[in-house]
């Protein structure tokens, strides 16, 4: 069993991968700022004797480099990040601290200590808005935010390892969904926010007319996939696509609550919001390949879950 290292332990992502790894029996350092994470995230894991918690932000001078020296990780899965493409637009200094930087202070620790793997949580921003779906690998990336260009850059830091023996793994997560996502802010998951407006009986706007598509993975196939490539033997390194290859509908995600919530009122419509693309969908084929992964959790089951542990 391993010693891995997460950085955003507290997070969404975060805590569910820490979870996972936790229950395959690896010991697990999880570190985080709480600037989005949350210390509840963690509930389960801090029951356990294989975790311990830094409050510590990565992107500081030796931080991480303190805290690899001591507890000597075979892997750091670095999920610590600015995560809203909004934020990143407004304050383009502080996504470039929270999302290169450190990455930066990752890919040092890792040389200086002899890391052998790093699992990173890149994004379906990279690759901008395409017409060309599914989106594959080599699909030509032209991010359209700060958000998207940071991981694009962190991308490049990181696979720019390999001569020196680390194998890092870039995973481009599509549209995630399930427990613990913050629904607070219009810009959060569509899917996190309907859920608190069913549940709070509260009708749903739906912005367009609810035929754009999203490729929605369950969190529980997001963290398996990073448990996977961090532990896995024989992983090559590299960057794939975290998505399932099916695309559902706003139409799709609206008829599974209402019949969790018969009594529900009839979503509103409003215009588009501006820059919102029409279609994402992610081609599945390469973490098949790659990693051996296929997500598992279709849409309706993963509402069902998020819907019974709200
Ligand atoms: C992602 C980012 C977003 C922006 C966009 C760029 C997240 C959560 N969102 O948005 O910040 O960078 O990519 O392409 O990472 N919607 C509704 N009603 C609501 C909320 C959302 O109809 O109450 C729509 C929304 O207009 C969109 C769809 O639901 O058409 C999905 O929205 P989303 O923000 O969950 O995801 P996405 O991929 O559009």
């Amino acid at each position: 069993m391993g010693q891995i290292l997460v950085t955003g332990a507290a997070g969404f992502i975060g805590s569910h991968t820490t979870d996972r790894l936790l229950a395959e029996g690896h010991t697990v350092l999880g570190v985080d700022n709480f600037r989005s994470g949350h210390r509840r995230n963690l509930a389960g894991a801090l029951t356990q004797s294989r975790f311990r918690l830094a409050e510590a932000d990565v992107a500081g001078a030796g931080v991480l480099d303190r805290l690899v020296a001591e507890f000597r990780p075979e892997a750091i899965i670095h999920l610590a990040a600015l995560v809203s493409v909004q934020e990143s637009i407004r304050d383009p200094e502080l996504n470039h601290r929270l999302n290169v930087t450190a990455t930066e202070r990752v890919a040092a620790a890792a040389l200086a200590h002899g890391v052998q793997r790093i699992v990173f949580a890149s994004s379906a921003a990279i690759y901008g808005d395409t017409a060309d779906l599914p989106i594959r690998e080599e699909t030509a990336k032209a991010p359209i935010s700060p958000y998207g260009e940071a991981k694009l850059r962190s991308e490049d830091i990181l696979l720019g390892l390999a001569p020196r023996g680390v194998t890092v793994r870039c995973h481009r997560y599509f549209n995630v969904f399930g427990p613990r996502q913050d629904p607070a802010s219009p810009y959060s998951g569509v899917i996190s926010i309907f859920e608190r407006r069913y549940r709070e009986g509260r009708g749903v706007t739906i912005y367009g007319d609810g035929r754009q598509t999203r490729d929605f993975i369950s969190v529980h196939d997001v963290a398996r996939a990073n448990v996977i490539a961090a532990v896995q033997p024989g992983i090559t390194p590299g960057a794939a696509n975290i998505c399932t290859g099916r695309a559902t509908s706003l139409l799709d995600i609206v008829a599974i609550f209402a019949r969790h919530y018969p009594q529900a009122p009839a979503p509103r419509f409003e215009p588009a919001r501006a820059g919102d693309i029409i279609h994402s969908l992610g081609s599945a084929a390469r973490a098949e390949v790659e990693l051996g992964f296929t997500a598992r959790v279709s849409v309706a089951d993963g509402l069902a879950e998020l819907i019974r542990v709200s």
